[in-house]
């Protein structure tokens, strides 16, 4: 060991005795068993190294860790649920950058229902804050499969969208206000429930969709809504891409206020469900290329009535609507399943697009031309969010590539739909971010300028780099 390092090793030593004062044994995780599973992302894709996990109680606790890692300049990874898609939350292979994950911190704090908003703690798992909500017959709209485990502050820092974008935004539209440590550990405090604020810039932007580079979030002033009442469920079966696009634009017409989730699935994707999921099967006799799942909260004859007007042109070729709640469960299991059965199936590389709506067709007709073509015997898993033009185009690779190439080929794959994607005018990354897996992604396809933009942001905020340091940018 040089004196460099030496010196470096006993900084570390002392940084972790500080921090173990700071958390107090219920806050403070170096038991090797217990890092594990938040050493890795949970596809096992990236695994990193830490010498320990800590876990603050309060802002005030945050702020000290934050700042006194800033005085020893070591990096900090901010942790959530562990269940985001680019490996964000994870820290790098060096084990010197400290994991401080907000699991502790899972206070609401406060639920106005005649302020339609509520204030809640970093920590607190989104099923919860549901929860919450609903308990004061309001309704806070993100939903997404993995609610049982991921937490606000990793929603807001990923700006998470879901099967509910359509009629309520993403992340970004329910968040009302944000109180985040800042790099140097000072707290941002931007916790309001104000609808309107036109006093200077709304710096709370910066935090959503930051993916831990900026601070660590504490607190979220969110949005509520009147509970929207009995939810309808169908599921469609239906020949093309094309007819999913369509039946969308009818039925916005026909129900307009009414549309809450309108998700497609590819008959690959379900396929896989079906064989991965215990317990899983598809309500009609024929299976079809394409399907779409449809939550309305009109009326359920006003409905079934728009779901057989639909015009002749669409080709329709079942359909079924949930007559008990124990149906609905089961059609929504369908597609929430997708990515654990993805998962099951063997590594697929994730695609996280979106194009103009409209562009939908002829950009999965034409994927599939140019991978035929340049990548032969990729399997495409397509699903995803229609009415935000947001697909996740997933392909597995040949099971008897071998493993000298799957890089390779995989790498190619990617070429193929990001080119695509950004010629039609799209986005490389639409809910997932991009933490270290789309890092080169970004870096190769996004604009000069706007990726310049953002390093000026984050050397003005995080000069000394510590904040989740390799992810983003
Ligand atoms: P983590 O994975 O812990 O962290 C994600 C990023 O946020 C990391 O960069 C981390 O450093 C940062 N971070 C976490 N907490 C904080 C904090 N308090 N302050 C600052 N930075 C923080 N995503 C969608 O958008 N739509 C979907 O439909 C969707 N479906 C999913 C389905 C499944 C089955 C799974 C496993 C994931 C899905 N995801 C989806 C991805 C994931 O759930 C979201 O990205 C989610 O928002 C991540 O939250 P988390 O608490 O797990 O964050
Ligand atoms: C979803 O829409 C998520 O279910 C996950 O965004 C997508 O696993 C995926 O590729
Ligand atoms: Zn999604």
């Amino acid at each position: 060991m040089n004196v460099a390092q030496g010196s470096a090793h006993t900084n570390l030593n002392v940084l972790l005795e500080t921090l173990r004062e700071i958390v107090g044994p219920r806050g403070w995780v170096d038991d090797p068993g217990r890092l594990e599973p938040h050493l890795t992302e949970w596809r096992g894709r990236v695994r990193g190294q830490t010498p320990v996990m800590v876990l603050p109680a309060t802002t005030a606790e945050t702020a000290s860790i934050v700042q006194a890692c800033a005085a020893a300049g070591v990096g900090i990874v901010p942790q959530g649920g562990n269940t985001g898609m680019c490996a964000g939350a994870v820290p790098d292979a060096t084990g010197t950058q400290v994991l401080v994950n907000m699991a502790r911190m899972n206070s609401i704090r406060a639920v106005d229902p005649q302020d339609f908003s509520m204030v809640v703690d970093a920590g607190c798992v989104l099923a919860d804050i549901q929860q919450a909500a609903a308990d004061q017959g309001r309704f806070f709209p993100l939903s997404l499969a993995a609610e049982g485990s991921c937490q606000i502050g990793g929603n807001v820092a990923t700006n998470a969208g879901g099967i509910n974008v359509l009629r309520y935004g993403t992340t970004r539209d329910l968040v009302l206000g944000v109180e985040a440590v800042l790099p140097d550990g000072r707290v941002f405090n931007g916790l309001r429930t104000l609808r309107k604020n036109t006093a200077g810039y709304d710096l709370k932007q910066l935090f959503i969709g930051s993916e831990g580079t900026l601070g660590i979030i504490t607190g979220v002033a969110l949005k509520l809504y009147p509970d929207p009442g009995p939810v309808q469920t169908a599921l469609l079966a239906l020949a093309g891409s094309g007819d999913a696009v369509t039946a969308l634009s009818v039925l916005r017409e026909r129900l307009p206020d009414d549309i809450q989730a309108f998700e497609m699935i590819g008959r690959s994707a379900m396929d896989l469900v079906l064989r991965h999921i215990p317990g899983t099967r598809l309500p009609f006799e024929e299976s079809a290329d394409w399907y779409v799942l449809v939550d309305v909260t009109a009326p359920a004859s006003q409905f079934t009535d728009a779901l057989a007007q639909l015009p002749p042109a669409i080709a329709l070729l079942d359909a079924v609507v949930a007559k008990s709640d124990g149906e609905r469960k089961d059609i929504w299991r369908l597609r929430h399943s997708i990515s654990e059965a993805e998962r099951r199936e063997g590594a697929g590389i994730k695609h996280d697009v979106a194009v103009p709506i409209g562009a939908i067709e002829s950009f999965l007709a034409e994927a599939e031309l140019r991978l035929t073509e340049h990548v032969p015997g990729v399997h495409p898993v397509v699903f995803g969010h229609v009415g935000d033009g947001n697909l996740h185009y997933n392909a597995h690779l040949r099971g008897d590539l071998p493993d000298a190439d799957r890089g390779r080929v995989g790498d190619e794959v990617t070429r193929v739909i990001y080119g695509l994607v950004t010629g039609m005018g799209g986005t490389i990354s639409a809910e997932h971010g991009i933490g270290v897996l789309k890092k080169e992604a970004l870096e190769r396809y996004g604009d000069v300028v706007e990726l310049d933009t953002m390093r000026t942001v984050k050397r003005a905020l995080d000069p000394a780099g510590i904040m989740n340091p390799g992810k983003v940018l």
